[in-house]
Order: C-alpha cells, then sequence, then structure tokens
C-alpha cells in the first residue's frame, strides 16, 4: 500500500486529493496543525479512513519528525496561508507560511529521504501582471501580491530542489479552482453563499469588489487528479493546470443569480473595501503540456461549476432555515 502525506488536507484541495488517493487505494495521512477548535469540516465522510498528525508549516522540527514517522511515498505540499487580501494585512506570515514552509517541507524530505516524490501548490498567481496570454510553463512572473511574492519563491525552491538534490519535486501551477467545499471568502463561494442566503430571505445585498477581473475557473475536483498524475510520471517537471478559457466576475455573478431566478443587478453593490491595493486583471491558462504528457483535461464547465455550487448552497441554507 502506497503512503501519501497530504499538508493542508483540511481545506478544499486536501479533501478532494485525500478522496482520490483513498480511492486509489493509498494509506492517507494528513498534517493538521494545532487548533482549540478542530476544522475537518471538509473531512467529515471519510476522517476514519485517514490519519491525521498535528505538525505545523511553522516548525521545522515538527515536520522532520512527522516524515520520519510516517515515511510516505509521496508527499503533496497544499498547506498555505491561501487568501490573497489576507497577504496584505499579514505579509510576513505569509511568507513564513507560503513560502519558508516549502524550504522546510523539502529540507525535511532531503534529511530524511530524498527517494521521497514532492508536489508543491504553486499558483497564477504568479503571472500577476501577465507578460503574455495565455500563460503557459514558460511565461515570465510578476506577482501582484505577497501571496504572488511567496508563491514565486516556493515555486523556485521546488525547482532548485530538484536542481540540486536530484528530488522528484514537481511545482503545479493550478489556475482558480472551485467547489462547493471552497472557503466563503474566495469569490465564487461568497456569491453562491450570497446568492442562497438573499433567496432565502436571510440578506438583501451582496457587497463586492472589482467585477471585471477576468479568472480561469476550473472545478477543484478535477484539478487534483493533476496532481497525482504529476507524480506518477518518469520525470519531474512543472505544469500549468488549467481550463484555458476565462470569464469576468460580472458573468459570474450574472449565471448565479440567474441559476437561482434572480437578476444580480438589484443585489451586487460595488464596495471600495473588496478592491485590492493591486489586481491580476486576467488570467488564461494554457494546458497543453499537461494534456499532452499526463492525459489530463478538465471535465466540469463554468457555468456547472457555478450551477453546482449554488445549488449546494441553496440546499445547505434552506436546511438552516428548515425549508
Ligand atoms: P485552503 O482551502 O485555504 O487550504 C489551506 C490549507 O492550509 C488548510 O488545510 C490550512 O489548515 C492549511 N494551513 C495553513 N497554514 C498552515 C500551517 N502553518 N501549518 C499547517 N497547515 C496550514 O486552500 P486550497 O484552495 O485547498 O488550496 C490548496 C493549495 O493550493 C494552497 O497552497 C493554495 O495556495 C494553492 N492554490 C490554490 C488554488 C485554488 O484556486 N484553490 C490555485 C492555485 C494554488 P487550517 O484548516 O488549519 O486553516
Ligand atoms: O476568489 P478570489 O479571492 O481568488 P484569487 O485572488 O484569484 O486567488 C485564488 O486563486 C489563486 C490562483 O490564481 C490561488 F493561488 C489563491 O490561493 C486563491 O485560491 O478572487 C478572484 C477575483 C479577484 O480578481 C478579486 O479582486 O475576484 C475579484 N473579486 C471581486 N469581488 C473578489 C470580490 N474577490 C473576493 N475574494 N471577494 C470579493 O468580494
Amino acid at each position: 500500500m502506497k503512503k501519501a502525506l497530504i499538508t493542508g488536507v483540511t481545506g478544499q484541495d486536501g479533501s478532494y486529493l485525500a478522496e482520490l488517493l483513498l480511492e486509489k487505494g493509498y494509506e492517507v495521512h494528513g498534517m493538521v496543525r494545532r487548533a482549540s477548535t478542530e476544522t475537518f469540516e471538509r473531512l467529515n465522510t471519510f476522517k476514519d479512513k485517514i490519519v491525521l498528525h498535528q505538525a505545523d508549516l511553522l516548525d521545522q522540527l515538527s515536520i522532520i519528525g512527522l516524515i520520519k514517522d510516517i515515511r510516505p511515498v509521496e508527499v503533496y505540499n497544499l498547506a498555505a496561508q491561501s487568501f490573497v487580501p489576507t497577504s496584505w494585512s499579514q505579509p510576513v506570515l505569509t511568507g513564513e507560511f507560503t513560502a519558508i514552509g516549502v524550504t522546510r517541507m523539502l529540507e525535511a524530505i532531503r534529511l530524511v529521504d530524498p527517494a521521497i516524490r514532492f508536489y508543491q501548490a504553486s499558483s497564477s498567481e504568479m503571472f500577476g501582471k501577465v507578460r503574455e496570454t495565455p500563460q503557459t510553463e514558460l511565461t515570465p512572473f510578476h506577482p501582484r501580491s505577497p501571496y504572488g511574492v511567496a508563491k514565486v519563491y516556493g515555486h523556485f525552491i521546488t525547482v532548485n530542489y530538484r536542481e540540486s538534490y536530484d528530488i522528484f519535486a514537481c511545482s503545479g501551477i493550478l489556475f482558480n479552482h472551485e467547489s462547493p467545499r471552497r472557503g466563503k471568502e474566495f469569490v465564487t463561494r461568497k456569491v453562491s453563499d450570497g446568492v442562497a442566503r438573499i433567496k432565502y430571505g436571510l440578506a438583501t445585498e451582496l457587497r463586492m469588489g472589482n467585477l471585471e477581473a477576468k479568472r480561469d475557473w476550473g472545478f477543484a475536483g478535477d484539478y487534483v487528479e493533476a496532481m497525482w498524475r504529476m507524480l506518477q510520471q518518469e520525470e519531474p517537471k512543472d505544469y500549468v493546470i488549467a481550463t484555458g478559457k476565462t470569464h469576468s466576475v460580472r458573468e459570474l455573478v450574472e449565471i448565479a443569480f440567474g441559476s437561482a431566478g434572480l437578476n444580480w443587478e438589484d443585489h451586487v453593490v460595488v464596495d471600495d473595501r473588496f478592491v485590492r491595493p493591486a489586481e491580476v486583471d486576467l488570467l488564461l491558462g494554457d494546458a497543453t503540456q499537461a494534456n499532452k504528457e499526463l492525459g489530463w483535461e478538465p471535465k466540469v464547465s463554468f457555468q456547472r461549476l457555478v450551477e453546482m455550487m449554488v445549488e449546494n448552497d441553496l440546499k445547505r441554507v434552506a436546511q438552516e432555515v428548515g425549508q
């Protein structure tokens, strides 16, 4: 039985990846940080099938101890401070988690067993003020947030440990991916949750930031399959994972409100508090290399993704209000 360790297992991607690896017959271990209240909501349906261990990206010895105890064959480093606006209010902590945390993971692997295969959760946010469209594995980076800057560090330290120590380390440059398990502060889930709350009379308006930003949005369940495929190749490499289609936040709200029979213009209020100090205006990925070499392609369309998220939140809020 292959053993895998997932950091960030309690997050959106961690929960989908854990399910995928269980289906594939892995023994799945998850790293969780100590908290006074447990945040295992996304793991509820399969928590008894995985093993959780306490460690923290900020604590080098805890990571070394974890890898020594588990001796996994694959490590998926998904843990990070992943919300872009928080990276302006907590830039140092974001750097510690999202940048230096990657070095701590790689150092632990180098010391304990350099044969362990490593996946790093890199991000299209690294392209930032994009130099070309669509973005590929060769597009230069120009990050626009402390989060994006931290991810560029994480990306290049992964490349560096591959080149310096011959570690099988891959960096997946994933474009935005969403699901009903997305955190409620991210725009897709904020909108699907907002639609449901308005539909059931718990709110009348939804305050938002820049409606003109464009993103290449896919379904998280499809994207974790690409992570796994990267670690099954003969050679470690970096891959862009994207749908190849881009949509504005305005289109997102139109579809989401429309799918619940609402007119977004009656409810959405633009509020400067949600506008960022520096914006990533347009992301559009070209996943040709992943398609050719990993046989990967996205399965869920943007329209279906938004409808799926709205349906899920409508059901949840209906239960909450007893309807
Ligand atoms: P998420 O839902 O925010 O999950 C982040 C995870 O990191 C949570 O499990 C969190 O644990 C954990 N974590 C944060 N700080 C930690 C620390 N100091 N020690 C241990 N664990 C810590 O993020 P996601 O959407 O699943 O994304 C997964 C990864 O992919 C992240 O690295 C993100 O930056 C990257 N990424 C995401 C996207 C996307 O569109 N979703 C695109 C590109 C890259 P708690 O539950 O304790 O908070
Ligand atoms: O959903 P978002 O917060 O995601 P963002 O900033 O693109 O980052 C996500 O994707 C990255 C991959 O490209 C990941 F690396 C990162 O961890 C995260 O998962 O915002 C998307 C867009 C932005 O342009 C933002 O300005 O939506 C715009 N937006 C407009 N109004 C809003 C809002 N975003 C949020 N969160 N809240 C709003 O009210």
